[in-house]
């Protein structure tokens, strides 16, 4: 029986494992309900373990067990104990040992998608976190690092195609219509990272030649058919092993590179040594059926599971508190070979806006986690946006710090020193501190310490003595469990502009100008004066965003409006005109509430037409300036008292404006952007649809019937899935006949693609109209969906619940009682997607009293469930507490 609050695992009794396993041989013989696992491990005593010798414990789940055999002999019954997720060998020798078990488990009614399963009849497995549990008994925890050779045995006819990690040894055939693979992976590694795949597969392949002359042979598996799909993969893919190759010296290590693609997945992909798999919406791609921002994430995806060869695979975390070591940095990289692919700022404005939207309410709400935690019940619910995405951004501030060159010597030394082993944190920050001399103890703070720190700054100026000095406090509010918090070292890139527009040096009062314009913040307050400046200067904080923190500092419109036409920083001049949007749509707010009109926002769209004359500013660039802040933006920037009908409202007046007041130059930019005839997948061509789509929108904001008949026309005339779904995402979200026309003839068209009507169903989840409630729950019964697939899950009711605040929000407190409902649904068979569709109550306490006691009824009603999933059970009470 499982007790009913699980016992928190904490960081602070980490102790090294008492047995270590040197090699594993599995031989699995695949069967859809009945598939049979044969382990023989190496083990021994641990010379490093706190208390070595005693019992042998072995984690295993969801597996029945027939023997257990030790050095050769088979065990009687009586001289082990096995429990619902343990198998104990109360004595075992004191030296090395042979361990063998026999264990069944089935794979077709494994709909949880951790340990081993079937996805439209291909086997596969998933064991990060703690998945390898349910194929063997084994010490599953990533510190026990072993070599491992897999023989896979299957039907020929059902799975023609036998993966594994590592390199291919020997494959034939095995009678009675079935045949082996046997696969063998040199470098020792925790079994998260172990991987098969049993099925009927298409594969694209290529090779890869690396700096040291090696040959790797490239493949990419998917179901028959859509081998034509993978082409972007494979391009990405081999940009990305040059790209470690160059920026970081990193080599591949093995003689083939697998992907295989499946559809039911419950995250993106994972990074298993040789063998990353992979949800097929991350891999597939074709001009038709995948948009540009499709395309980027295939791109970044496939990029970020490669550096984990590195990054995670050869050195991998001591235990999972460590996640962050293998998770921020691997999406630090990936980020940075985004940013070296495509454009530096316009990448930049992309991943701080994903922090914002998806870190920042996860650290200011009752989820809030240190980067590093130190507890957890239920490991899978760490895999989140603060681990990864403020991960990353911690990773980047230590690169501001020290500078590109030391960066990668604290890199170089990190490989070096740790390759081959089970690492933290400390260990991490201990490479950097060694190659720079610079202390990084207060640095730990930041992975310590949960919640975004608040920067409150001011600059003075003093006409007489001609300087400028700037004043900055950090603040640290309370975060769930800890009120006292230490200051954390910030790095703060500024610039100062003179009135002309010129950016002014920055020369501190003891003469030394500042490298790169990079402060270093240490204390609680600080402050610095810079001397030989002219007039009154404005400052520009803060610049690519050198720091997760929220930046206060009272501006007048007009210096906003100079930053937005002045900054020479782009991606600050961008930030002037998002925090410009912000101020009025909240004024906007206040005013609608008093029932009032808002202002006329002159001043805003006047500086917004400034940056569209502005020809220097690519058109990537500009679609993000005519993108304003999202009304999930604005409710986390309100924080409290939410109502989410009066952000709606705000924002919708604000877009029309822009329509209405920009619109002769708009219809010039969408007219004159080049429709460009052969759809290629680059950046600059995908900027240049995304200007013209972002155009289109905010004229059909305006909502002449021209503006909506414009719409209807290029959704019609697309030739690309970019242009055809960002025409029906404008024409999904307005009621009338094209809405409906739209719809209907997407569905026809593409009702027998899986992942592209996925996109049918979020469009009409997102839709802020009344009956969206309704007709989201009609779509739950469509024969094209399903609960047991996650991507059909978040592509509706994950964009119900996250996307679309008005209706998830309705004040009747129907939206919430209908997730609530379906999370109770999905927990009883897949706990991870149930607790992470439950994330989109975590900002309720935010929300107007009304709306507040619906979402606390309906999450009550979820925590007084018997029988609830350590995963949701984790998250409600955290979300209630
Ligand atoms: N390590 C993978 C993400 C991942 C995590 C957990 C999973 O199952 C619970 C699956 C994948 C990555 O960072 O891409
Ligand atoms: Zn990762």
């Amino acid at each position: 029986m499982k007790p009913e609050t699980p016992k928190p695992i904490q960081l602070k009794n980490y102790s090294a494992p008492a047995y270590r396993i040197d090699t594993v041989d599995l031989d699995v013989s695949l069967h859809p309900t009945r598939t049979r696992v044969l382990a023989t491990l190496k083990l021994r005593p641990s010379p490093d373990a706190a208390k070595p010798g005693g019992p042998l414990v072995l984690d295993g789940e969801m597996m029945e067990l027939g023997s257990v055999a030790l050095d050769g002999t088979v065990l009687e019954a009586g001289s082990y104990r096995v429990t619902a997720d343990t198998l104990t060998l109360p004595r075992v020798p004191d030296r090395a040992f042979t361990l063998t078990t026999e264990t069944f488990c089935n794979p077709d009614t494994n709909a949880s998608l951790s340990g081993l399963y079937r996805s439209r009849e291909i086997y596969t497995t998933q064991c990060e976190a703690e998945g390898f549990r349910r194929i063997t008994y084994y010490l599953d925890r990533p510190d026990v690092l072993a070599t491992f050779t897999t023989r896979i045995e299957a039907d020929v006819e059902s799975a023609p195609v036998l993966l594994g990690n590592g390199n291919l040894v020997k494959h034939g055939r095995a009678g009675r219509g079935r045949h082996f693979a046997i696969w063998h992976d040199p470098h020792p590694k925790p079994a998260y990272l172990f991987a098969l795949v049993g099925g009927k597969l298409a594969a694209h392949r290529d090779t890869f030649t690396t700096m040291s002359g090696r040959k790797v042979d490239l493949a990419i598996y998917v179901e028959p058919g859509k081998e034509d799909r993978c082409g972007w993969a494979m391009d990405a893919l081999k940009r990305s092993m040059k790209w470690d190759e160059e920026r970081f010296g990193r080599e591949y290590d093995l003689d083939v590179f697998n992907i295989v693609a499946v559809s039911d997945f419950n995250m993106g992909a994972m990074e298993n040594k040789g063998l990353n798999i992979f949800n097929d919406r991350l891999v597939l791609a074709n001009p038709q059926t995948a948009t540009d921002a499709n395309y980027a994430d295939i791109e970044r995806v496939i990029a970020h599971e490669y550096f984990h060869n590195w990054t995670g695979n050869r050195i991998t975390c001591r235990d999972w508190f460590q996640l962050c070591l293998k998770e921020g940095l691997t999406v630090y990289r990936d980020q940075e070979f985004s940013a070296d692919t495509r454009s530096r700022t316009v990448q930049r404005i992309h991943d701080v806006r994903q922090l914002k939207a998806r870190q920042f309410p996860e650290d200011a709400g009752p989820l809030a986690h240190p980067v590093r935690p130190s507890s957890y019940i239920e490991i899978n619910n760490f895999y989140t946006a603060t681990v990864y995405e403020k991960g990353a951004e911690l990773v980047r501030m230590i690169a501001t710090l020290l500078g590109r060159e030391t960066f990668r010597k604290g890199m170089d030394l990190y490989f070096e020193r740790h390759d081959g082993e089970a690492a933290t944190v400390e260990q991490f920050l201990q490479c950097f501190a060694d190659v720079s001399g610079h202390d990084l103890k207060s640095f730990m703070n930041w992975y310590n310490q949960a919640g975004t720190p608040e920067l409150v700054c001011a600059l003075k100026y003093d006409s007489r003595a001609k300087t400028a000095t700037l004043e900055v406090e950090q603040i640290h509010g309370a975060s769930p469990g800890a009120s006292k918090k230490s200051p954390v070292p910030i790095p703060i890139k500024i610039g100062l502009i003179g009135a002309n527009g010129q950016e002014l040096p920055l020369r501190l009062a003891n003469g030394r100008e500042l490298p790169d314009g990079v402060l270093e913040m240490t204390k609680r307050s600080e402050k610095w004066t810079f001397r030989d400046i002219p007039s009154r200067p404005v400052a520009s904080l803060l610049r690519g965003f050198s720091a997760p923190v929220n930046l206060t500092m009272s501006t007048t419109d007009r210096q906003l409006e100079f930053l937005v036409t002045h900054d020479t920083d782009a991606f600050n001049r961008w930030q002037a005109a998002q925090d410009y949007a912000m101020r009025i749509m909240i004024a906007a707010v206040r005013a609608l509430r008093k029932g009032q009109r808002p202002a006329r926002p002159d001043g805003f769209v006047g500086a917004l037409a400034t940056l569209l004359n502005d020809t220097t500013l690519e058109p990537a660039y500009l679609a993000q300036v005519l993108a304003v802040p999202s009304e999930s933006d604005v409710a986390r920037v309100i924080g409290r008292d939410v109502d989410p009908a009066l952000i709606h409202r705000a924002r919708r007046w604000l877009r029309k404006a822009i329509g209405v007041q920009l619109g002769d130059r708009l219809v010039e930019i969408y007219e004159s952007t080049v429709r460009i005839k052969t759809f290629k997948p680059d950046a600059k061509s995908a900027g240049e649809r995304a200007l013209r789509i972002a155009a289109l929108s905010l004229l059909a904001a305006r909502g002449n019937p021209d503006d909506i008949a414009r719409a209807a026309r290029h959704f019609r005339e697309a030739r690309n899935a970019t242009d055809e779904i960002g025409a029906l995402a404008i024409l999904a979200n307005l009621p009338g006949p094209e809405r409906t026309e739209a719809l209907d003839r997407f569905y026809k068209r593409w009702k027998d693609d899986h992942l592209v009507i996925r996109t049918w169903f979020g469009f009409q989840a997102a839709a802020p109209l009344s009956t969206t409630l309704r007709t989201v729950k009609q779509l739950t019964t469509h024969p094209l969906f399903s609960m047991r697939n996650p991507n059909s899950v978040y592509g509706l009711i994950g964009t119900f619940a996250s996307s679309n605040p008005l209706q998830f929000n309705r004040p009747d407190g129907k939206g919430y009682d209908f997730v609530a409902a379906r999370i109770l649904e999905l927990d009883k068979f897949n706990p991870q997607v149930a607790a992470r569709l439950l994330g989109a109550f975590r900002s309720w306490r935010n929300l107007e009293i009304g709306r507040r006691r619906m979402a606390l009824r309906s999450l009550q009603n979820i925590a007084s469930t018997p029988g609830l999933s350590n995963d949701v059970q984790e998250i409600v009470s955290k979300i209630l507490d």
